[in-house]
């Protein structure tokens, strides 16, 4: 079994202990990972201090770092796929993806402006406002998707000026460990640390002096322990958090056309993304229609082991997610849903779940409520638009929504009466490094990607000039 290493001021670390990594399509610890202690993360937030000194001067040569890095990941996503799949679960293919799309976003960093601006240049004075970096900061991922989210961190923040510490999922710590040591063919020591381990090493990170800003992905009830955490210090932070997007599609779209585009958007990643369709709200007249291919589509999915040629869908990632889901279908299926489609877990030993189309769930029911985050979709009936937004934003979430139809200004009209970060028409999940992405109420504080999430990689500082006297 290949043990992996942390990266700690350019050194690769073992962990003075180890813990298992489970292949969720096995259900069998395939790999184990340093387990950090409380001094070795103290070494990585030191190292990220001291290389702060020089890595904040030179933005040339910092975007040269970031372009070398995007290279440098992209060159090893043969080698690294595999790795994602046999952590995470997702099929080879969209592991692929995820590292290339890791790379672009890393890319698009290396060439993003840092804002400056002159408010004033008059006769008395010269006042610019400027971005400057921040110092080192704290990076914590969720096990979805673990080097996608990490880039969307690791671009900005460098390109800002500040280091990090970086720590991965324990469900997913293997590609982040391998991220840190490629990166270090680009980065100087010290500017990109990874750390990896149990749960207490995240709660010792948002507490510990030296990071002076907390980017963090995750589930809600973590989020709001890292604020309270952050709070005691006032370090700044932004949460990424999870999201219930609603999808409602308007009387005047075809059943047939919108359904394979809302079934990719609702499954992909197996619903273990944030920004994945939730609930869909359809009316009355569509309803049966857009069911019975949501519900072929499911049937047909492939689901497997990722590493199989063909597979469409893997295992969930991890066990407690897999129970999580499965008690959620059950629940729905007690109270008087249907299941169109799926509505059980699959063989083990891997944690399989058939994809699921569940019809006649009554809003009160947890899979509409709550964040499924896993292969289950509730389709809902409604009879009048202003029901639709109504049930749409009756939520703690507001991450991102969709609105269905032919006549595109009426659904942009619909989209924009959603509460959210994002809306779309329709798509769903359609997100480039260039578009700020957060969301209203729990579902985070903060934005990331764009100049916006570049900017909160910064604090802002005023440089105001007297002119001289003359
Ligand atoms: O999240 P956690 P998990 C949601 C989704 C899912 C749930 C559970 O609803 O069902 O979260 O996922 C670290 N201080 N999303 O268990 O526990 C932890 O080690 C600081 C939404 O992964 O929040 C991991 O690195 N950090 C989401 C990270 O926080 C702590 C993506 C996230 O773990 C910590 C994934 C602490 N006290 C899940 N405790 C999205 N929005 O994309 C744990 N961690």
């Amino acid at each position: 079994m290949r043990r992996h290493a942390m990266t700690i001021g350019g050194a690769r670390v073992a962990g003075s202990a180890t813990f298992g990594v489970v292949n969720p399509a096995t259900g069998e610890v395939h790999a184990e990972a340093p387990d950090c202690d409380e001094q070795q993360l103290d070494d990585a937030f030191t190292a990220a201090q001291r290389a702060y000194v020089s890595w904040r001067k030179d933005e040339r040569a910092r975007r040269r770092a970031l372009h070398a890095a995007a290279d440098l990941l992209t060159g090893a996503i043969g080698k690294l796929a595999p790795v994602l799949t046999a952590e995470q679960g997702k099929p080879l293919k969209d592991a692929a993806n995820e590292i290339g799309g890791s790379a672009w976003w890393l890319r698009h960093a290396a060439g993003l402006p840092i804002p400056r601006e002159v408010i004033r240049d008059d006769a008395t004075s010269h006042v610019e406002v400027v971005r400057r970096p921040m110092g080192v900061v704290a990076a914590i991922t969720p096990w979805n998707f673990p080097l996608m989210l990490a880039c969307w961190k690791l671009g900005p923040a460098l390109l800002a000026g500040n280091t990090v510490v970086l720590k991965p999922s324990p469900y997913t710590p293997l590609t982040t460990l391998a991220l840190g040591e490629l990166l270090s063919e680009a980065l100087p020591p010290g500017v990109l640390n990874v750390v990896s381990g149990r749960d207490p090493l995240g709660a010792w990170m948002t507490a510990h002096p030296v990071p002076r800003k907390i980017s963090f992905t995750g589930s809600v009830a973590t989020g709001k322990l890292v604020a309270e955490a952050a709070a005691r210090d006032l370090k700044r932070v932004t949460l990424e958090l999870g999201g219930n997007d609603p999808a409602i599609v308007l009387d005047d779209a075809d059943p047939h056309v919108v359904a394979p585009k809302l079934f990719q958007h609702a499954f992909e990643n197996n619903g273990q993304l944030c920004s994945a369709i939730k609930r869909v709200y359809v009316p009355e007249h569509l309803h049966d229609d857009l069911v019975a291919v949501l519900a072929k589509l499911a049937d047909e999915a492939m689901v497997g082991n990722g590493l199989q040629p063909g597979v469409h869908f893997g295992p969930l990632n991890n066990k407690p997610q897999l129970d999580r889901i499965t008690s959620l279908v059950t629940e729905a299926l007690d109270r008087g849903a249907r299941a169109a489609a799926g509505g059980s877990p699959g063989d083990g030993p891997g944690y399989f779940h058939r994809p699921t189309i569940l019809i006649d769930a009554a809003d009160d029911t947890r899979v509409v409520v709550e964040e499924q985050f896993g292969p289950v979709l509730p389709v809902l009936r409604y009879r009048t638009l202003d029901e639709a937004l109504h049930r749409a934003n009756d939520s703690h979430f507001g991450l991102d929504g969709s609105v269905w139809g032919n006549d595109e200004d009426r659904a942009a009209a619909v989209a924009a009466e959603l509460e959210c970060g994002t809306t779309w028409v329709n798509t769903h999940f359609s997100v480039h490094p260039d578009q700020p992405f957060g969301g209203h109420k729990w579902s985070g504080v903060g934005v990331e990607n764009g100049r916006l999430g570049l900017e909160a990689f910064t604090e802002m500082q005023v440089r105001s000039r007297a002119k001289p006297l003359s």
